[in-house]
């Protein structure tokens, strides 16, 4: 069943995920809170009155552990990172009409209604289950305390998602071989009676709900393997004492899972600014227990979280579905994740030190690829962008027309445009509401740089700066057109570029904010004031210098290997005569040559005093070729002979951890002598 196009006559509630308060946060994390932010100033500007909410994410592991670490308590802690979110929120005009946090009373209150009206419609119960415990701390281990290995697909995982690996979600318990993240010791389970919500009774109503939903193809299509399998009860409690209490006095020293009450913000923030504007205005009751259309934006590793847990709570509850869900695919820096540990990132507070318009980052970051694929930053990238897209065509089309009419223009034109012009503007208005219908909020900014596009050409292929002369008249009829397609970039970029539009608007003597589409066919205001160009080029020395600086503080991988946690020690105990039977000794590499088709591996000749062996390993992207000959090493010269890759391997050179870090001797003992 399709949905009616927007806009609606629904109120609307655009979200984005709440980010944890326990960290700085850099310019990958932007992308959904920019592109919600496009997306309610569109949907305001076709007339659908819209609540644009989020909060900072209080609860949960990811807080507490961080502020543990700090020797802070959590309160303090994320109520620091929250005030810091909402001055960067501001500076980068993601204009929230509500801004809450989950800890504050309003989402207390509401998520302890909902905790007992799922209680007490059945959907709750108790049950008995092993979690993983820290022996040494005498602790538990819930969440973000612990890692191991997925069950599912085998990657190391943190305990409560697979973070690295197949993302999904995982219950308390299920990670094997889980170690303490904070001594890094193997943890120990214990019993412990938790409270589950019954996720299995809404396979029915998700099977139809998934139908329904609107949005990326990824939310649209990766739940319903998990909704078609086994649904399991989701433990919705944990043994922490960050967090709401689960509401029932009867229940000690539980505290609801962060991801109850963290979606249920998305409530309370509409409620708050329904009373702080007015139920007149907006009517926070009616978007969530009637027909407000509400749309989930957020980042494709959640999905599971928004289109499974928080529909199944929502209408267990008897609230309102999302009608959709956007997730959109990370922001890599130059083809690699970003890393808060190797401060390989772009972070906020550089950004706006730059001084480079907010509106560059938004159209970068809206406007590069599918909302679902990956974005690639550079700043060279970055630059290039700005400097085709926005300088050479929205600014220089805008500022060439606004001069021209300036000079050459006696009175305001209030005639109406060309028909190829009126045409162009019609289709750039309906495409403001095909990328809300369709869920594609990179046409929002293809949408203002287009129309420059086509004005460049218009203008090249009319050349006003002949007709003035030769015939004034039609000199006029190309420069008003040109100034309607100036105000139409302003009206309807406004939601993906709004200081643009707002400089824009200044100049065709326009103060206040676009309210309809159908400004951008009515004539300026005026008077037409020229000003400098509304767009400056990013020069190529700049770009320099941010990418060295960047390249400069990015830790590499070496040093991380030291600051990363190595594996905790064996338990099990080995004789000496166990370690006896490994035959170990002292080599020196004679040769080391590459095995064609396999990018890690290096076939090496090895002289081990007694004969010359030939080893296949696994070092190829730490060393280069003649770097390694001459090296002294230590080879097990007894291990089974193996074939690896076509070809054979006759023993094992000995390295350590993950950057392959060969060993060797200190001294100079013979080839060949037996290491004890
Ligand atoms: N706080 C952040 C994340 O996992 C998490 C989102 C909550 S949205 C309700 O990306
Ligand atoms: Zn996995």
């Amino acid at each position: 069943m399709d949905r009616e196009a927007f806009p609606t006559d629904a109120p609307a509630v655009v979200t984005c995920g709440l980010p944890y308060a326990n960290g700085p946060l850099h310019i990958g994390h932007m992308r959904t809170y920019l592109s919600g932010d496009a997306i309610s100033r569109a949907l305001r500007l076709l007339g659908q009155s819209t609540a644009f909410v989020c909060g900072s994410d209080m609860h949960g592991t990811p807080v507490s552990v961080n502020a543990y670490r700090k020797g802070v308590d959590p309160e303090t802690f994320a109520m620091g990172w929250h005030d810091q979110y909402k001055d960067w929120f501001e500076q980068l005009d993601v204009s929230f009409d509500n801004y809450g946090h989950t800890h504050d009373e309003t989402n207390q209150t509401l998520t302890r209604s909902i905790v007992r009206a799922l209680d007490e419609a059945g959907y709750i119960y108790d049950r008995e289950i092993d979690v993983a415990w820290d022996p040494e701390l005498e602790m538990p281990l819930p969440d973000r305390y612990v890692e191991g290995t997925c069950p599912y697909c085998g990657e190391t995982a943190r305990g409560d998602e697979c973070d690295e690996g197949c993302g999904r979600h995982l219950e308390p318990g299920e990670i094997e071989d889980p170690v303490s993240t904070e001594t890094g010791q193997p943890a120990e389970y214990r019993r412990r009676s938790h409270k589950f919500f019954r996720l299995s009774d809404f396979q029915d109503y998700l099977t139809e709900f998934i139908d329904r939903l609107e949005g990326t193809d990824n939310a649209k299509n990766q739940p319903r393997e998990w909704i078609e399998g086994e649904l399991r009860d989701w433990c919705i409690t944990r043994d922490i004492d960050w967090g709401i209490p689960y509401p029932d006095e009867t229940v000690e020293d539980l505290v609801l899972y962060v991801w109850v009450d963290a979606p249920i913000e998305y409530i309370s923030s509409t409620k708050q600014y329904s009373e702080r504007v007015g139920e007149g205005t907006y009517d926070w009751e009616r978007a969530w227990l009637e027909d407000g259309d509400i749309i989930h934006v957020i980042g494709r590793d959640i999905i599971q979280h928004h289109t499974v847990f928080w529909p199944a709570m929502l209408h267990g509850a008897g609230y309102n579905e999302p009608r959709a869900v956007l997730a959109s695919g990370f922001v890599n820096l130059d083809g690699r994740g970003f890393s808060t540990s190797r401060n390989r990132a772009v972070w906020i507070e550089e950004y706006l030190d730059t001084g480079f318009d907010p509106d560059y980052l938004r159209y970068y970051l809206i406007g590069s690829g599918q909302f679902q694929q990956d974005v690639d930053f550079t700043w060279s990238r970055f630059a290039e962008v700005v400097n085709t897209d926005l300088a050479n065509q929205l600014g220089n089309f805008a500022h060439r027309s606004i001069l021209f009419a300036s000079r050459h223009l006696e009175e305001v034109p209030t005639k109406p445009v060309s028909d190829e012009v009126a045409d162009e503007i019609d289709t750039a208005i309906e495409d403001i509401g095909r990328a809300l219908t369709e869920h594609t909020p990179r046409l929002l900014a293809q949408v203002p740089v287009s129309l420059a596009r086509f004005g460049n050409e218009y203008i090249q292929r009319h050349e006003p700066w002949h007709l003035v002369d030769e015939d004034p008249e039609q000199a006029a009829v190309v420069i008003s057109d040109c100034l309607q397609l100036v105000k139409a970039i302003a009206v309807l970029g406004a939601p993906v570029l709004p200081n643009l539009s707002t400089k824009l608007l200044e100049a065709l003597g326009e103060l206040a904010e676009p309210t309809s589409p159908t400004q951008a066919l009515e004539s300026p205001r005026g008077p037409i004031t020229a000003g400098d160009e509304p767009v400056q080029q990013i020069d190529e020395e700049e770009v320099e210098e941010l990418e060295t600086e960047l390249e400069a503080r990015i830790i590499p991988p070496e040093d991380e290997s030291t600051m990363t946690e190595t594996e905790p020690l064996e338990e099990d105990r080995v004789s000496i005569q166990r370690f006896g039977s490994l035959d170990l000794r002292v080599g020196e590499i004679l040769d080391a040559a590459e095995i064609e088709g396999a990018d890690e591996l290096l076939r090496l000749q090895v002289d081990i005093g007694h004969e010359q062996r030939q080893i296949v390993a696994g070092v190829r992207p730490f060393y280069e070729l003649d770097e390694l000959v001459g090296q002294r090493v230590i080879v097990i010269a007894n291990l089974e002979r193996a074939e690896i890759f076509g070809v054979e391997s006759d023993g094992m050179v000995l390295a350590a951890g993950e950057q392959a870090d060969l060993l060797t001797t200190v001294r100079d003992a013979p080839l060949g002598s037996r290491v004890t």
